[in-house]
């Protein structure tokens, strides 16, 4: 599948590329800082066709229901405002993107990046029809924001060469990927994007 990257209706949605998430971090993503080079090449071309680029981040109190302590599954991660919880320095962020926080409040987990954020309404004000993302983790916060993206009725592509997962059990990473096919989503690797902006 070939995509040209129409400016007024195309964004780029990363999600949760934090430290917390990548080697060294409270919540480490197995590889998952690898991905980082090649989102930084799907930012170099949203960015040169003038498209909209959004990052969410988890956004966590720090006494947030998903952390062990208080009734969760997970290690306290990316709490607001600590070192953890920064976008990884070596993602290559313009300085006019939006960044939407999520899961800010202690007792709701929100993995998805348009639960509780106004991410939806605020996409569609702005006449955006399309949706690609990449990010971490595969199957939790990406996961969740392509479905969401699907259900608000974006068309919505999974970056498959930008995204890792944490698989707590094996295979659900892929079985993650499939389901976000099943329900509609499309897939694409850099080489599907025309390498000269034309339109
Ligand atoms: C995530 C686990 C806990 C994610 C966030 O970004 O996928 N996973 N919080
Ligand atoms: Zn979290």
């Amino acid at each position: 599948m070939r995509y040209a990257i129409r400016r007024s209706e195309d964004a780029l949605i990363i999600v949760d590329v934090q430290r917390d998430f990548c080697s060294g971090g409270a919540l480490p993503v197995p590889e998952g800082e690898k991905i980082i080079p090649t989102l930084n090449r799907y930012i170099k071309k949203f960015s040169e066709a003038g498209a909209l680029i959004i990052a969410t981040r988890d956004w966590h109190p720090p006494n947030h229901v998903s952390f062990v302590k208080y009734g969760g599954p997970w290690p306290p991660h990316c709490v607001q405002g600590t070192p953890g919880a920064e976008f990884h320095p070596d993602l290559k962020l313009p300085r006019n993107i939006k960044i939407v926080s999520k899961a800010t409040s202690a007792d709701k987990e929100a993995y998805s990046g348009f639960n509780g954020t106004g991410l939806g309404a605020e996409l569609r004000k702005a006449g955006i029809r399309r949706v690609f993302v990449g990010g971490l983790a595969t199957d939790y916060c990406v996961k969740s924001t392509v479905l969401d993206a699907l259900s608000l009725g974006f068309e919505t592509v999974l970056l498959l060469d930008a995204i890792k997962g944490v698989n707590v059990n094996p295979g659900d990473s892929e079985k993650a990927i499939n389901e976000m096919l099943k329900r509609g989503a499309r897939k694409a690797v850099i080489d599907d994007f025309q390498s000269c902006h034309s339109s």
